[in-house]
């Protein structure tokens, strides 16, 4: 396994929109475990594949306290959306900033898992949340862009100064 380079924005590449996985081989794999690996070390509770430059619709998450309970969504799509709920919002694309975001509260999604087989998933509160967040970066959109024009500036600015710092 691999730990993966995580894209920071405003990189553009983080507005890529992914193409669908055509067949689940033995590449998605162990890109699928390279990005778990990566997820737990950042570390975080989800990760898409945009965030480490492969512009594919595969994304892991995990919520759990003890970090046991890997999902890992292959060309998921949402086909229901209840509810609202504002929750602060964190992303390893994004590091050190932190803000409020309005999403579905519960969500439906289908997906294929490491085989190749379809199923699908309910899920509510963090766990729905994050998988909206992950599919976003499927789409090329990343949380920053549900803030203000003003915040997103202030973002760019601070992360490019960081970036600057860091040559
Ligand atoms: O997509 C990402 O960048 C991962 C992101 C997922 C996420 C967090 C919060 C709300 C929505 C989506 C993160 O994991 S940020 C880090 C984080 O939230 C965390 C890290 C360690 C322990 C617990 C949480
Ligand atoms: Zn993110």
């Amino acid at each position: 396994m691999a730990l993966l380079k995580i894209l920071h924005f405003p990189d553009p590449r983080l507005h890529l929109v992914a193409k669908p996985v055509a067949a689940v081989d033995a590449d998605i794999r162990q890109l699928a475990a390279d990005m778990a690996e990566t997820m737990y070390a950042a570390p975080g509770i989800g990760l898409a594949a945009t965030q480490v430059d492969r512009h594919v619709r595969l994304i892991v998450v995990d919520i759990s306290e003890e970090k046991n309970r890997l999902l890992t969504l292959i060309n998921p799509r949402i086909v229901m959306k209840e509810g609202e709920a504002v929750r602060e919002e964190g992303c390893l694309s994004v590091p050190g900033i932190y803000d409020k975001v309005t999403r579905a509260e519960h969500i439906r999604v289908d997906a294929l898992d490491l085989e190749g087989k379809p199923f699908q998933l309910d899920a509510v509160g963090l766990l729905a949340v994050c998988i909206q967040h992950e599919i976003d970066h499927l789409d090329g959109k990343v949380f920053v862009e549900y803030l203000s024009r003003l915040k997103q500036a202030r973002i760019r600015h601070k992360l490019e100064k960081q970036a600057r710092e860091a040559m």
